[in-house]
């Protein structure tokens, strides 16, 4: 019989949504030595955090999260707030011994980001952030072939993660759901909320970011403020491009906007090696693109690996050969990973310190943006 290991849930929005999920669901597909139970959730509006512990099957509810932390009965802290808590919240549960899951990014920038690492460092706890899309199986299987290898030497490095969402005037920044508009919330735009999952995969598939050279917009200058009720200045950055060099001599581009009409999350990368290239879409998820130079040149081409059957990453937890999962699947794969590192004492990745380099990589592209300099990254390569 697995143990519980109780949850404290901090924010219902629409990360609150995808990890209650996650951590109703593994038990039933994953045998782990844990049992996620859900405790407490915890938000300012009584009401509303009640309507969502209802929907969920929370416990009970807490409308501040400092008495959440000082709960006996919570193990685990899941951090789903905007990005400006992260560290406050974080650097609090560590010193109250929790283990703490955090949403992506990891925090407004890396000094914020040190600090929580040195927090849950010295305090000892599990920690992990929720960069999810490593967990895609198809992502998890690209990871593979590279490390077994069969790419060769890599010379590029293609990213790019396109939206549309705020193409309107009409739309105002702050509050919830606008928050990622409010760059006291969010720290920047799309660099911290979209260009840090494309970096995240990127630090996993092909090692360290040394520099880059950047540049940002913000096309829409001022927008109604939800908070304040005034027409205020906007500060994120709508769009961002780059160009890094990798510690591995290979050279990259990242493009990310939520300018992009037609584009919803378009999440794509493309790696190219001196034997095969890989590519992956976000919106065909379960499969991977493979090009093999090693292939009978007459039967030479890309194939469109449908990542389904029982021998692929993960897939022998779910269905039968050639059926699909989805996006919330990597949800459930990031918690099943995170309750078999607490069980073997070898920590799920990115923990705070791997999702550290991420923040330095973001933290260089915005300061090369302003500078219009190339950037050191001052990350580990
Ligand atoms: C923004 O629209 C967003 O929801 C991000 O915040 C998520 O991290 C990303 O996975 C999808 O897009």
């Amino acid at each position: 019989m697995a143990k519980p290991l109780n949850i404290g849930m901090i924010g219902y929005g629409f990360m609150g949504r995808a990890h209650s999920n996650a951590y109703c669901t593994v038990g039933n597909f994953f045998e782990l030595e844990y049992q996620p139970v859900l405790k407490a959730v915890c938000a300012r509006d009584e009401g509303r955090a009640k309507a969502f512990a209802d929907n969920w099957g929370y416990e009970s509810v807490e409308t501040d999260w400092r008495t959440l932390i000082e709960r006996d009965d919570i193990d685990a802290i899941d951090i789903c707030t905007p990005n400006n808590l992260h560290k406050e919240i974080a650097v609090a549960a560590a010193a109250a011994g929790k283990m703490i899951l955090c949403e992506k990014p990891l925090s407004m920038n890396a000094d914020e980001g040190e600090e929580m690492c040195r927090a849950v460092e010295s305090a000892g706890v599990a920690n992990m952030v929720w960069y999810n899309y490593r967990r895609v199986p198809a992502v998890t299987l690209a990871k593979n072939l590279i490390d077994e290898g069969r790419l060769g030497k890599i010379f590029h490095y293609r990213a790019v993660f396109l939206q549309d969402w705020t193409i309107s005037t009409d739309l105002a920044q702050g509050g919830e759901g606008l928050w990622r508009l409010d760059v006291d919330a969010a720290g920047s735009g799309v660099t911290g909320d979209l260009l840090a999952h494309c970096i995240d995969t990127a630090l996993w598939l092909n090692g360290g970011i040394s520099q880059v050279s950047a540049m940002t917009e913000t096309f829409i200058k001022e927008r109604m403020h939800n908070l304040t009720g005034k027409v205020e200045k906007v500060g994120i950055d709508d769009a961002c491009a780059f160009l890094a060099r990798f510690g591995n001599g290979s050279l990259a581009t990242f493009e990310s906007t939520r300018y992009a009409r037609g584009h919803k999350a378009l999440y794509t990368f493309e790696i190219n090696g001196e034997n095969a290239s890989i590519s992956w879409d976000l919106h065909d998820l379960h499969r991977l693109q493979y090009f093999d130079h090693g292939d009978d040149s007459i039967v030479r081409g890309w194939r469109s690996v449908h990542v389904t059957d029982g021998d692929m990453p993960y897939m022998d937890k779910w269905w039968v050969p050639g059926l699909q999962i989805g996006y919330e699947h990597s949800f459930v794969h990031q918690v099943a990973d995170f309750i078999e590192g607490i069980t073997k004492g070898e920590p799920a990745r990115p923990t705070f310190r791997d999702a550290l380099e991420t923040q330095k990589v973001c933290d260089a592209v915005l300061d090369s943006a302003r500078t219009g300099q190339w950037t050191d990254t001052g990350a580990a390569i």
